[in-house]
């Protein structure tokens, strides 16, 4: 695995175009922060990205959960990645056959293909959901299609979840065989050591990024678990994500540069800094 690397030199090596931008922003802002920011209104959404955005290389957003979506959302969330230098993944977690994901992520309500960098899919319908989901990407005209990229949830974090086993393996082989659109995964640690079908390429370098990260609770009382930032990043992070953690917290900016810190620290001392 590369995860010995820094992110300067994965920038720099990774065929992946907005692989190697996640890793720009990240060495750049010293931050491997994802604030996942899961707040109901476009004015807490927009707040939120403001004050944090100095503190994150990414905001996570769940679109559907806003009760007043609009052009003005995504015009805000634009400007605001554009000001702080951030990317965008909208977790919607696609899970369906390839006629129907197609339509939910390019047009309709949402428009999701348009401002969202990163998207995430459940390889529950089999190897067709990332194959569909890619086509439509790569059918994007400029400078849509060139800045687009997909994470499987390979694992996840509640309480007896069945994202285990064979369907973590074929997460693995999945991102193996779309690797211009796969950047990695949303997993509690690096897939490497996974015993998956399809044989790794030499440059492989798939991008972790691992939710349930959390500095003062070990989960919630609907089954969320949690790590530490030094957890997860020892597991093979790259990216943290963290929810409530930060947005929740009494200064949430605070929090956010609480975890940027123990974020980075955790990766500095990973790549033997
Ligand atoms: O830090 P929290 O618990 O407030 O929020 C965690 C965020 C939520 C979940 O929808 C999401 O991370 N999540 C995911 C993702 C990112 O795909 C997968 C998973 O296994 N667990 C999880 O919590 O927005």
């Amino acid at each position: 695995s590369k995860s010995q690397l820094t992110y300067g030199a994965r920038a720099s090596t990774h065929p992946n175009p907005l692989a190697r931008k996640l890793f720009q922003v990240a060495e750049a802002k010293k931050s491997n922060v994802t604030v996942s920011a899961d707040v109901t209104s476009t004015k807490e959404l927009l707040d939120l990205a403001d004050q944090l955005g100095p503190y994150i290389a990414v905001i996570k957003t769940h679109i559907d959960i806003l009760t007043d979506f609009g052009p003005q959302t995504i015009a805000g969330l634009q400007a605001l990645a554009q000001k702080h230098n951030f990317l965008i993944f909208e977790d919607r977690k696609f899970i369906d056959i390839g006629n129907t994901v197609q339509k939910q992520y390019h047009g309709g309500t949402l428009r999701i293909s348009e401002w969202a960098h990163i998207i995430n899919c459940s390889i529950l319908p089999g190897e067709g959901i990332v194959e569909a989901l890619a086509q439509t990407a790569q059918a994007m005209d400029f400078p849509y299609g060139a800045d687009r990229g997909l994470l499987i949830l390979a694992e996840m974090t509640s309480k007896g979840s069945l994202a285990t086993g064979p369907y973590t393996a074929a997460s693995v082989d999945y991102a193996r065989k779309y690797p211009s659109f796969v950047l990695g995964f949303v997993s509690t640690r690096s897939l490497g050591e996974v015993p998956a079908t399809v044989a790794a390429s030499a440059d492989e370098d798939f991008v972790v990024f691992t939710t349930g990260v959390n500095l003062s609770s070990t989960g919630d009382k609907l089954g969320q678990q949690y790590q530490t930032p030094q957890s997860a990043v020892g597991r093979g992070a790259d990216f943290i994500i963290a929810g409530r953690g930060i947005y929740a917290a009494p200064d949430p900016q605070e929090a956010a540069r609480q975890y940027q810190q123990q974020g980075w620290e955790a990766y500095v001392a990973r790549v033997g800094g």
